[in-house]
């Protein structure tokens, strides 16, 4: 079978985590609005009769990071530009921005992809792709990864580029992650949704406590949400506590569709002072 490692990058909220999620048929990557939504490396694995598409999605390239968990996200991108069989750099057809100079060193065949094509006229795609015939990428191709326009067609092309090989994961798996780190990505997604300005950005979560109670209680989740400020925690909770509440009750009812069993979810707050600033606590949060 065509077995092989695929790393999806570019700018942030180009759309990769959507790419994934519609590859896969599955929600593997949260996605929201907002830019520098992925902190991690996730693997998506997509098995089929014939083929194992291993998709790496990546946090957004950030040119120039400001602090210890953007400096941690931008050497995660470029650490899986090694030993993939292609890359997928994603750009978004309303803004079609290139830069070739994330390149230079690379030698796997790379892939433009267009996405978001649902966004503009049908006429100005073939002048991007024109455009872009000349410079370093392999195939070119346009996609709406939100409607599923043009997937099938990346599929295709994309196991012309990929080496014979036994499969590397169990056919079930579709990620590399533990249940715990799903459940912390669901509750990052929703502070993400619920919280404006610099708070989704200043928080960090963590499950610090799993466990299952017999058959008639529910299982047990402790969820802490880190932030920077204590100014930053009072947003979190809310009047009487009221926005936390409702944080939580969408929460939960995420989580136990993801884990398909109830659950009582019980959230805390922590101010952990300038935590992206410092590399320790970057990396005992997971981000490295
Ligand atoms: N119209 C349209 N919107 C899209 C498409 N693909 C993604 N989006 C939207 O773009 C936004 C960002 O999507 P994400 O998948 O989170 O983007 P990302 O590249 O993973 O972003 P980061 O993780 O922040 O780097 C979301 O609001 C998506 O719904 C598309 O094909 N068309
Ligand atoms: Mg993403």
């Amino acid at each position: 079978m065509k077995v092989g490692y695929i790393s999806v990058i570019g700018e942030p909220n180009v759309g990769k985590s959507t790419l994934i999620n519609e590859l896969l048929k599955d929600r593997v990557s949260i996605v929201t609005n907002k830019p520098q939504t992925t902190r991690h490396k996730i693997l998506g694995i997509l098995t089929k009769e014939d083929y194992q598409i291993i998709f790496i999605d990546t946090p957004g390239i950030i040119e120039n990071p400001r602090n210890q968990l953007q400096m941690a996200m931008k050497k995660t991108v470029e650490n899986t530009f090694k030993s993939v069989e292609l890359i997928y750099y994603l750009i978004n057809a309303k803004r079609p921005v290139i830069e070739e100079k994330y390149f230079r060193d690379v030698s796997s065949p790379i892939f433009l992809v267009i996405n978001k094509i649902d966004l503009i006229d049908r006429r100005l795609i073939l002048p991007i792709i024109d455009e872009y015939k000349d410079s370093c990428f392999n195939e070119i191709i346009p996609i709406s990864a939100l409607k599923g326009d043009g997937i099938e067609e990346l599929i295709s092309t994309t196991l012309g580029y990929l080496p014979e090989a036994e499969m590397y994961y169990p056919p079930e798996y579709i990620s590399d992650r533990p249940e715990r780190f799903f459940i912390s990505e669901i509750i990052r997604e929703k502070i993400f949704e619920f919280y404006g300005e610099e708070i989704p950005y200043a928080t960090g979560v963590e499950i610090e406590d799993m466990k299952e109670r017999g058959k008639n209680q529910k299982d047990y989740i402790k969820a802490v949400i880190f932030v920077e400020k204590a100014s930053q925690k009072g947003i979190i909770i809310g009047k009487n506590g009221e926005k936390l509440k409702r944080l939580g009750t969408i929460s939960r009812r995420e989580i136990e569709v993801f884990l398909d069993r109830p659950v009582y979810l019980e959230i805390k707050v922590k101010t952990l002072k300038n935590w992206r600033k410092n590399a320790e606590a970057v990396k005992k949060m997971g981000y490295r």
